[in-house]
Formats: structure tokens, sequence, C-alpha cells
């Protein structure tokens, strides 16, 4: 699938749309879902223009690779949420049932979380 740049996080990353950050570095920003399913409820995107897990895991630098996962961890952490424990996850085309064609990691926590089975 080719990469719509003007997807609605593409239009995050550009400023166009606002967000509610919760961090930001060279390869990565991350913040608050607009429709949150947890009492935490973040997603972390890279700054790359990457629709899917399926083409970032191919084209990817391994330097966005890393940026990306430390951003993940880093802001579970921010979120206070790796005591009690949280869940990442990444829906992925249609099958995944993935809204916005432009990767990104939810962030789930705050609660204890339901079982998720297809
Ligand atoms: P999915 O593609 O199904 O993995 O989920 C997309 C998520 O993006 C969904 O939880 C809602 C969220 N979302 C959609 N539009 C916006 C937006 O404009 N701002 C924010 N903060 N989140 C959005």
């Amino acid at each position: 699938m080719a990469y719509d740049s003007n997807n609605i996080f593409a239009r995050i990353l550009r400023g166009e749309i606002p967000c509610k950050k919760v961090h930001e570095d060279d390869h990565t920003l991350a913040f608050h879902d607009i429709n949150p399913q947890a009492p935490v409820h973040i997603l972390v995107i890279p700054k790359g223009a990457y629709v899917s897990m399926n083409d970032f895991s191919a084209r990817a630098s391994d330097a966005e690779i890393a940026g990306l996962v430390r951003a993940v961890g880093k802001v579970a952490e921010m979120a206070g949420v790796t005591a009690d424990g949280w869940r990442m996850l990444s829906n992925i085309g249609e099958n995944g049932h993935q809204e916005v064609p432009h990767l990104h990691i939810h962030i789930f926590g705050g609660c204890k979380l339901g079982h998720m089975l297809p």
C-alpha cells in the first residue's frame, strides 16, 4: 500500500492538526489517543512515512527502529504503567482493523486490561 501523506497522523506530524503531545524526539512523536480505550491510551508514531509494520520492518533504518522501540519504553515509563503492567499493540491492514494508515503503536494501561483474543 502506498503511503498517503494526507493521513491524519501525517497532518499531526506537520502541525496541521493539534494533538495532546506526551513525548517527541528525533524519530518519534507520542500523543494521547482521541478516543481512549483505557485510562492510559497513548499512540507512538515514527516521524518517517511508514504505513504499518509491514513497510517499517522492511524499510526503516536501524536508528528509526531502535528509536521507536526506545520511545515506546520511555513513554510507558513516563505514563507510570511499567510497574503494574501494560499492553502495546499495532493494528496492521484490513484484517488487523487499522484505521489510520501511518504506523502507530498503541500503549494501553492504568487498569486491569481485558484479554484480547481474535
Ligand atoms: P487503529 O488505526 O485502528 O489502530 O487506531 C487508530 C487510532 O487513532 C484510534 O484509536 C483513534 C486514534 N485517532 C484517530 N484520529 C485521531 C486524531 O485526530 N487524533 C488523535 N489523537 N487520535 C486519533
